[in-house]
């Protein structure tokens, strides 16, 4: 029996807010899995897109991103990041 390899990653989009982390993860997934939005702070979950070719798998991370939390979304929203 021929044995194949599988390669897969998890990548994590860890970049300030509003740098276009979700508009990467959508151009990367060829569709709109992550909401895009000049207001900051919009990704308040982590979405996960799968992108896979013949070269293996990718799992992308998208989320909230690291930031200075003022207030108590912004420090919900950077334990989610983390
Ligand atoms: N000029 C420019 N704007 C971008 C680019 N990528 C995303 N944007 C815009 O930057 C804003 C934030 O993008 P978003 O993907 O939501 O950033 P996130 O907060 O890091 O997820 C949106 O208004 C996007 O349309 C880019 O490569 N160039
Ligand atoms: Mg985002």
């Amino acid at each position: 029996m021929e044995e194949k390899l599988f390669k897969t990653a998890i990548v994590g989009m860890v970049g300030r807010t509003n740098a276009g982390k979700s508009s990467l993860v959508n151009a990367l997934a060829g569709e709109k899995v992550a909401i895009v939005s000049a207001v900051e702070q919009t990704t308040r979950n982590t979405n996960r897109a799968i992108v896979e070719d013949d070269r293996g798998q990718l799992v992308l991370l998208d989320t909230p991103g690291l930031h200075k939390a003022q207030g108590n979304l912004g420090k919900v929203l950077n334990a989610i990041a983390r």
